[in-house]
């Protein structure tokens, strides 16, 4: 089986985590720039200085046969403060950006959020307060109308539940918050309808591209397949993070047995969504809308039913075997025998992916096309004598798209891969030494340096032939 002509292999970036800059320039400030000086772990500046050098990853691109780009456009560097004033030169930079992409021939994929609310509207409840669905609105539609002759693919936003449970669930993203499920919940919902609000306001611009959103899935398997708690705890763990956001994205509401596992999981905090009946008018019009869904996936879980306390600590190191995930009433993330983990306890199972992609087939059948917006492998490289050999990075990329081409070839029409990421850059909780990159940086004189990777990736690009 072979790769469309058509298919694009691209490359995966996100503003914050690769552009630097991130007080220059007129952008306005972020929850992560405080945040991340009160930890004193690391910073994203100057990352990998994208603001500067994005001519030459776009060369890079060129050379190495990726025809496709993930950007995301950084509010904050257009509106400031979220609304309001405009910032030319933030305004100006994408404008450039997008021109040297199609200069390159490399299509620009572009996302409006990646985990980047202005601080303004942040401060003030960030999605929870719905002031800030509005107004992602209305620099949404001034991204549209901006760049119509530059971007044909939009994505509305990166990765909600990676935002949620982030920031209410884990504690590792701003303001560090844990165990809220109904926060997280609500948030979701919010998200989603800031999403459907920004997909109708596209379409009725009548402009010439498409839209969708990103959605980080994993497939959630019961760790003892034939014991019930176990499977009713993988059932909560998946409305939690696919179901509820996939039920939103093509149905437009949630289904029944949606709406009862996440009703129940807002009770254990004695939490209740809220959910008006003129959210899901909107959603429901948006839903029939949506072009693609993006998908990022990395990993599946393994999950046992769990009644003890709440107890999450995040591996944001790299030392094996550190992690825990233990939600009470929920449910607990296990490691599995026979399935591998990367350093950060990452489990490598790409079956799963196609477990996945089918699985969305099935339940939505009437999704469009799907775009793998992320996959990739965080990775310690090691520089030696001039040559990356990132060797685990080609495997875990070779069987994931071995997966994919079996999903297409049941029948699900997946339209291009895009490997996180395109070159190293910050990782939100784990800073510098997990590295993604196609391209390997040295963060002291921002040279890049091609890994292995870099050079299979580009032979499959060329033949569409996996090897
Ligand atoms: C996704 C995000 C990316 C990226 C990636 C790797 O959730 O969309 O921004 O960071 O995961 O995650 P991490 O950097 O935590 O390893």
């Amino acid at each position: 089986m072979r790769f469309a002509n058509d298919f694009i292999f691209g490359g995966a970036t996100a503003a914050y985590q690769c552009e630097g800059s991130t007080r220059e320039y007129g952008k306005g400030k972020v929850a992560w720039d405080d945040f991340l000086a009160e930890k004193g772990r690391f910073q994203a500046n100057p990352a990998s200085d994208f603001y500067h050098q994005y001519p030459v990853d776009l060369k890079l691109c060129k050379m190495f046969g990726i025809n496709g780009i993930r950007i995301s456009i950084a509010w904050s560097r257009i509106f400031p403060d979220g609304t309001g004033k405009i910032n030319q030169q933030g305004v100006d930079f994408y404008h450039q950006l997008f021109k040297e992409c199609h200069k390159k021939g490399v299509e620009p994929f572009v996302t409006l959020h990646h985990f980047d609310t202005p601080n303004t509207l942040f401060q003030k409840g960030d999605f929870l307060n719905k002031e800030t669905v509005d107004a992602f609105e209305k620099y949404a539609s001034y991204c549209f109308e901006e760049y119509k002759d530059e971007v044909t693919y939009w994505f509305t936003f990166n990765e909600i539940w990676a935002v949620c449970t982030n920031q209410y669930i884990e504690g590792t993203f701003p303001n560090g918050e844990k165990y809220n499920m109904t926060k997280a919940f609500q948030s979701m919902h919010y998200m989603m309808l800031a999403h459907s609000k920004a997909v109708l306001a596209y379409k009725k611009g009548d402009y010439k591209g498409k839209i969708g959103i990103v959605q980080s899935l994993e497939y959630k398997y019961p760790y003892n397949e034939n014991k019930l708690e176990d499977i009713i705890a993988a059932k909560n763990e998946d409305v939690l993070q696919n179901q509820f956001l996939l039920d939103a994205t093509f149905l437009g509401y949630y289904s029944d047995e949606t709406l009862k596992i996440a009703q129940k999981l807002c009770a254990l905090n004695q939490g209740m969504l809220d959910i008006e009946e003129s959210d899901l008018e909107i959603m429901k019009k948006a839903a029939k809308e949506n072009d693609y869904l993006g998908m990022n996936y990395y990993q599946s879980r393994f999950i046992q039913a769990y009644d003890g306390e709440n107890d999450i600590y995040h591996n944001g190191t790299g030392e094996k075997g550190t992690s825990r995930f233990r939600l009470k009433g929920v449910g607990e993330r296990m490691n599995k025998e026979g399935i591998d983990r990367t350093d950060w306890d990452w489990l490598i199972h790409p079956e799963s992916m196609f477990d996945m992609l089918v699985r969305i087939k099935q339940q939505y059948p009437q999704y469009k096309a799907i775009y793998i917006t992320e996959n990739g492998m965080g990775y310690k490289d090691d520089f030696e004598d001039g040559i990356i050999d990132d060797t685990p990075r080609i495997d875990y990329v070779r069987r994931h798209l071995y997966y994919l081409l079996k999903a297409i070839e049941a029948g699900v029409n997946v339209k291009g891969y895009f490997i996180w990421s395109l070159m190293d850059m910050f990782s939100w909780t784990n800073g510098y030494n997990k590295r993604y990159g196609l391209f390997y940086i040295d963060y002291k004189t921002q040279k890049r340096y091609p890994k292995a990777s870099a050079y299979w990736y580009k032979y499959i690009s060329q033949t569409k032939e996996l090897f």
